[in-house]
């Protein structure tokens, strides 16, 4: 068989659907392999934003993402979006081409060393120096990102490997299961639940990629122990629950905050440190017990007393099986403090003000949006208005990196999440600033004739950064921009533009967006200045009283 075509029976025996990117002529045996396979070639219009629907891909199934590039610059141009799956824990393949490398008469035209520049990137980073190999490399690059802790692998496939004739099987998936917790660790964790006075549960991103779900929801609803979530943890248990005390959306001085403080005991089902820390630790101050997949990385806020390490389903399920609830735990704290958060979210979600205030826009969007809907945000101040302000009700719905926090992935990720859900309402909400990183993605969006709505929250700024600015101090300098007009520049594309120009249209222009087919852009311009009366000061004054 021909190695190329080998390549693409081992793809499909992974279960492989799509693959996104841009060929160059070094991927061209590969192409002609694919033209007959049922993968789905998604041609993206740039090489990131095809890494950015390949890890996204990942991130919703647990398998693997596809995605493709030349040699040189294509592969260049996957770095990000590399670095974005593996902070993000999202399973991810790129295949890059390659100049011959037995005999090349180009000397070293577009050479650089890929293999290398992945290094860091990934968990594995090969070339493909013979056909034969092709089975076993595959495979090996599937198991490795797919498995916990999940991120990004790379093969180099060089054009005369893949002309090459070989007689290699593939290699099928073995049936495997996740180890699980080790009963003493069990009842330690049992042990010190049972005897503090004030437990917290916080769920991380770990806990939003296998199904927990479930049995969260039950220790929760058994134990009564309220809860919060990091960014990535949005939605695994669903966040009107009345035990719910609020994300850790900002830093620090939230109200959210002083329910940390007061806790005495955070069991934390799935934190991992790439995110911003949910919380910081003290020596000498509240105790943490680590339950996840792996064992913690240990960094100086974070240092866990206990560490459960197994599949987070089932440790949490064993807890419970040996857990008695406690008549000294008093949650009283925290439910006053609970109060108060929702109080402080449901201010100004009616504001007729024009430009939209943040809040206002996240109510909504949350309106529109039914319970299984994702929303898939780009990088930008609204980011945290959206963790802290929208009440996530199924896991995976809010689709944000709080990890490599990259902008530009808001509109290939809600793609990616559009074609693995056809049935469920996807809506990117971008920044003007990280839409316009990707914004030629609205053609392959186009092409593909999905139904997908695009918000743009206008400032013609880069607004996270001007917040930051204010909340240093500094005067207004060096971060606006103008933008083209994003109704016309929709249109060019064949996608349909819309304009809000009264509070009161968003809903409505939302609604039939998601109503009709079509991609549909959203220019709605937005008024900032809450970041910093609202974010930065008020938030902080209000929750000191509490
Ligand atoms: C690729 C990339 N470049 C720069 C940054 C730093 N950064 C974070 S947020 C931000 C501004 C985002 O602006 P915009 O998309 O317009 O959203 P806004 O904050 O205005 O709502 C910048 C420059 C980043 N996170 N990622």
């Amino acid at each position: 068989m021909k190695a190329s075509d080998l390549f693409v029976k081992a793809l499909e025996c992974e279960g492989v659907e799509y693959i996104f990117g841009v060929p160059g002529e070094e991927n061209l045996d590969l192409l002609e392999s694919l033209r007959s396979s049922r993968i789905r070639l998604v041609l993206t219009r740039h090489e990131q934003a095809a890494g950015f629907m390949a890890a996204t891909y990942g991130r919703l199934t647990g398998k693997a993402g596809v995605c493709l590039s030349t040699l040189g610059p294509g592969a260049t141009n996957l770095v990000t979006a590399a670095a974005y799956a593996q902070l993000g824990a999202m399973p991810l393949l790129m295949v890059t081409g390659q100049k011959p490398i037995k005999r090349s008469k180009q000397g070293r035209f577009q050479i650089v060393d890929v293999v290398q520049m992945m290094q860091p990137l990934t968990k594995y980073t090969q070339q493909i120096a013979s056909g034969d190999n092709i089975p076993s490399r595959i495979r090996e690059a599937f198991r490795i990102s797919e498995e916990e802790r999940p991120g990004a692998a790379h093969l180099e496939f060089p054009e005369d490997v893949a002309i090459e004739e070989t007689t290699s099987p593939v290699i099928p998936k073995s049936l495997t299961r996740r180890a699980i917790a080790e009963k003493k660790a069990v009842r330690r964790a049992v042990g010190m639940i049972e005897a503090a006075r004030h437990p917290l549960l916080l769920v991380g991103a770990g806990a939003n990629r296998k199904s927990t779900s479930k049995i969260l929801g039950e220790f929760i609803d058994r134990t009564g122990i309220p809860f919060f979530s990091t960014q990535m943890g949005k939605g695994v248990v669903d966040e009107r629950h009345p035990l719910f005390l609020g994300n850790a959306a900002l830093s620090a001085d939230d109200f959210l905050h002083r329910a940390i403080q007061s806790a005495d005991l955070i069991i934390n089902a799935g934190h991992d440190v790439v995110e911003k820390p949910p919380f910081v630790m003290t020596h000498g101050g509240v105790e943490v017990i680590h339950v996840h997949f792996s064992s913690a990385a240990v960094d100086p806020l974070y240092f866990p007393q206990l560490e459960v390490v197994g599949d987070i389903a089932n440790s949490i399920w064993q807890i419970l099986q040996r857990l008695t609830v406690q008549p000294g735990w008093d949650f009283s704290r925290f439910m006053q403090i609970k109060a108060h958060v929702e109080e402080h979210l449901k201010l100004c979600i009616d504001s007729t003000d024009f430009p939209l205030c943040p809040s206002r826009v996240v109510g909504d969007v949350r309106k529109v949006m039914p319970s299984d809907g994702i929303i898939a945000l780009d990088n930008g101040i609204y980011k945290i208005w959206f963790a802290r302000n929208y009440k996530a009700h199924q896991p995976n719905t809010v689709l944000l990196d709080n990890a490599l926090a990259s902008m530009g992935a808001g509109l290939p990720s809600a793609i990616a999440a559009r074609l693995v859900f056809p049935d469920r309402r996807v809506m990117a909400v971008c920044g003007d600033g990280g839409f316009m990183m990707n914004s030629q993605e609205l053609e392959t969006a186009v092409r593909l004739r999905l139904n997908l709505v695009v918000l743009i929250l206008r400032d013609d700024a880069y607004g996270m950064i001007k917040w930051k600015q204010a909340g240093m101090g500094f005067e207004n300098f060096g971060l606006d921009f103008g933008n083209p007009d994003f109704v016309q520049y929709a249109r060019s594309y064949g996608a349909q533009g819309h304009r809000v120009e009264r509070a009161q249209d968003l809903l409505p222009i939302m609604e039939a967006c998601h109503s009709a087919p079509g991609v549909h852009v959203i220019d709605c311009p937005v008024d900032y200045s809450d970041n910093d009366r609202i974010l930065n000061k008020e938030i902080k004054e209000r929750s000191r009283l509490i």
